[in-house]
């Protein structure tokens, strides 16, 4: 079996990754159960269910937006690589130094200096530095979450950018302008540099494209709406929601892009917008997927219902069949002045268990009086999606884990 990496695994230990070498520091945190996935790369796989959903989005873009000649004016870039710098994930879109996305506890580090992309996001201000106005992004992303049937550290978004000059915005005749004479009040609706004019058609643009991508990808009567949103690289900013199974699902972020990072990319004559889309959340409605982590699975039975050649051929997912659950529970103290955090429980329970692991929730806790130890109880949901799990091999993994999270975060299991 391959050892987890100590999450304060030597500052000397090198590790590799996609061919290429990192020296490891306290950011270090990346687990063996991602590196294994990381070439798995489903959004290139022909026919499976978020590679049929990347078809269906860019054919959208494709025919959408043409140019003068019928050609699309969209160019799709889904083969960068996902370990970027902190700086293109967060620096460049304007993040904050203290901002919570930047924990350890929240994204895979490589090292203090490299990650494995939190979104595709990242990669978007070296496209507009390299010219380019109109471009999708299409990749997998990474992030250190909770562990259930629609979370996994693993997935996919889509994200584009338009870019527009005042000529190709407004018509000479029309006498209005995209940028204020000098920087304006940013205000709750525009930032100091757009003009209310400009801002005003770029919303409508943006809302109306994503609006009818959503009736593209779920049909004609899809019920959604619009939220007000907060992300630190658009402004004003909005969440797109889509009805599923009675609930409100956000489905994407979207606004009008901050101009200085449009300026600082060399595009200062531009405004544009933007938006960031996950695939797996498009995905499980359009099919009818239940849970995530089928997305991962190897098995025939499942990749062959998405055998079509076109990506917009209707596919209803049938249940391969449903295995029963098996659950087991963990309890153990933390250690007193470390910086335990349930992440890095939830990364050896990954690692360890891999696509048996369902669900894993913290079931109860409490602080010993005297001794003045937290002690956590975990409730572990192991299911298999091609085969029943045995008692034996559960025990076996189960206990694997406790001896990992003794190790690694040097907890105490109680007995
Ligand atoms: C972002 O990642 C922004 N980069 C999106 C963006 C891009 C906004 C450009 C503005 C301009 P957020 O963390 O909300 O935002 O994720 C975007 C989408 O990814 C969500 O709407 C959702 O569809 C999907 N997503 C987010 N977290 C998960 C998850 N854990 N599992 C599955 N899908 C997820
Ligand atoms: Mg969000």
């Amino acid at each position: 079996s391959t050892p987890a990496l100590a999450p304060n695994s030597s500052p000397l230990a090198t590790l590799t990754v996609s061919g290429k070498q990192f020296e490891s520091d306290s950011y270090t945190n990346i687990s063996e159960g991602i590196i294994k996935r990381m070439p798995r790369k489903l959004h290139q796989q022909k026919n499976h269910p978020i590679n049929l959903i990347k078809e269906r989005i860019v054919s959208y873009f494709y025919k959408k937006f043409v140019g003068r000649t019928g050609n699309p004016v969209f160019s799709v870039y889904d083969n960068l690589d996902p370990i970027v710098t902190t700086h293109q994930n967060f620096d460049a879109l304007l993040v904050p130094r203290n901002h919570v996305s930047r924990q350890k506890s929240d994204s895979y580090y490589l090292n203090s200096k490299y990650m494995l992309r939190a979104h595709t996001t990242a990669h978007q201000s070296d496209l507009i530095s390299s010219g380019l106005d109109n471009f999708l992004i299409i990749g997998d992303v990474y992030r250190r979450d909770t562990v259930d049937s629609t979370h996994y550290p693993i997935f996919h978004q889509c994200d584009a950018v338009r870019l527009q000059t005042q000529h190709e915005l407004f018509p000479e005749e029309w006498d209005l302008k995209v940028f204020e004479k000098r920087p304006d009040k940013r205000t709750d609706d525009k930032q100091a540099e757009h003009t209310v004019d400009a801002v005003r058609i770029l919303s409508y643009q943006l809302k109306t494209t994503l609006q009818d991508l959503a009736k593209t990808l779920f049909g004609p009567d899809v019920e959604y709406r619009w939220v007000e949103a907060y992300f630190p690289f658009t402004h004003p900013s909005w969440e797109l929601e889509i009805k599923h199974k009675g609930e409100w699902l956000e489905l994407l972020g979207c606004g009008i892009m901050e101009h200085a990072i449009v300026a600082k990319a060399g595009a200062g004559d531009r405004i544009g917008w933007a938006f960031g889309l996950g695939l797996e959340r498009v995905a499980m409605r359009v099919y009818d997927i239940p849970d995530i982590r089928l997305f991962w699975s190897t098995d025939r039975a499942f990749l062959q219902q998405f055998a079509v050649d076109d990506p917009f051929t209707a596919v209803k997912y049938k249940p391969v069949s449903v295995y029963p659950i098996c659950v087991n529970d963990i309890s153990f103290w933390i250690p007193p002045h470390g910086d335990f955090s349930q992440n890095d429980f939830f990364d050896i329970v990954r690692t360890v268990g891999g696509d048996m692991i369902e669900e894993v929730s913290l079931v109860d806790q409490f602080v010993h009086p005297k001794k003045r130890l937290t002690s956590h109880c975990y409730r572990i949901t192991y299911r298999h999606m091609e085969r029943t799990l045995t008692k034996t091999e559960v025990n076996a993994v189960h206990n694997e884990i406790g001896r990992r999270a003794t190790e690694v975060l040097g907890v105490s299991v109680r007995m």
